[in-house]
């Protein structure tokens, strides 16, 4: 059977933590061989708030790296820079004459953002879903892998796809977002009410995908738990152990259960040792791996250029159908 084609992509602004690679990258991994894989890094979206050119440019590449270090195979996957597909732009520009500024105002994260960046309220930042819209329409997808905190921008996509779809002839497929029901939710090490975010106010609260291994065992060390003196899942009671078992448990690939018995009859201090090996012994051949890569720009810049180049081809035909539908003298 035909594959399906899936979408998904990452803005290159915060450094990512170890919830982002759970939540998705890890995920895109397990996904590259089921679907034909569109895999972007956002660098459109990311100037919506004010950038820095130099670091802009920089995370585009280190992220794109990071994708590849992580598992993501460029030749089973279109890995490309949305940037360099001119066809985001244009596209997003039709879409914008099927969107209301009504229902992007009333968009949950512009407004958040709208508050968080008062003084650079800008049309690209009301836009954002739009664009996001003709990233996800451009390749045909039919399947979104994102978080809970993008279900609004797919439900935007899927209308704006049925709109468009209504008011001439089937043109888009309208996409389907899946959330990763088993990927396993990791909390802020300092407050275990919270999420594990790249924004935190405190940043020992959060494992950075950069972080070397005395930082990680360090913030290990630091982590929140409680006064009782054992290890057991318990989230209700027992929210910073748990949260540790849970990390525990995907980077040392064991269940709850086995992690449970790791650590029976063991104290806080040596339970919060093991959690830090675990992550660090998993994250450092992906540093190794990013750092090589980066120091390889020649391959890393033709990779891009390729993925860009079977992105664009994708993407133009869809785009080439949208311009002669809407009457675009072509
Ligand atoms: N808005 C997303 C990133 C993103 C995206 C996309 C995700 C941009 N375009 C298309 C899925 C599909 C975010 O910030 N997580």
């Amino acid at each position: 059977m035909e594959k399906s084609n899936l979408y998904s992509a990452v803005q290159p602004t915060n450094n990512l933590t170890i919830g982002n690679y759970l939540g998705a990258i890890k995920n895109w991994v397990n996904l590259q061989n089921d679907y034909n894989c569109y895999y972007a890094v956002a660098n459109m979206h990311a100037i919506t708030v004010r950038q820095t050119p130099a670091e802009l440019r920089q995370r585009t590449l280190s992220l794109a790296a990071l994708f590849i270090a992580c598992g993501i195979d460029p030749e089973k996957c279109v890995l490309y820079v949305q940037s360099q597909v001119p066809a985001h732009a244009q596209l997003c520009w039709v879409l914008n004459t099927f969107t209301y500024v009504g229902e992007m105002e009333r968009m949950t994260q512009f407004k958040d953002k709208s508050a968080k960046h008062a003084d650079n309220i800008n049309m690209g930042l009301m836009d954002y879903p739009v664009l996001m819209a003709a990233d996800i329409l451009l390749y045909q997808s039919a399947v979104v892998p994102i978080g809970k905190d993008q279900t609004q921008h797919l439900e935007i996509a899927r209308d704006i796809a049925q709109r468009f779809n209504n008011a001439y002839t089937p043109t888009f497929t309208v996409p389907k977002g899946v959330y990763m029901k088993s990927s396993a939710k990791i909390a802020d090490l300092l407050d275990p009410s919270k999420k594990m975010s790249k924004s935190a106010e405190n940043p020992n609260g959060a494992i950075f995908l950069h972080d070397d291994r005395d930082t990680i065992m360090r913030k290990f060390k630091r982590a929140v738990t409680d006064s009782e003196a054992f290890v057991k899942y318990d989230p209700e009671n027992k929210p910073g152990v748990s949260n540790l078992l849970t990390i525990y448990s995907v980077f040392a690939d064991k269940s709850i259960e086995e992690a449970e018995r790791d650590f029976a009859g063991k104290g806080y201090g040596d339970f919060k040792l093991a959690v830090g090996e675990a992550v660090a012994d998993k994250l450092a051949p992906i540093q190794s791996e990013q750092a090589r890569l980066l120091a390889d720009k020649a391959y890393l810049e033709g990779v891009l250029k390729n993925g860009a180049e079977r992105a664009a081809y994708t993407a133009n035909k869809t785009l080439q159908k949208v311009h002669k539908k809407i009457g675009f003298y072509l």
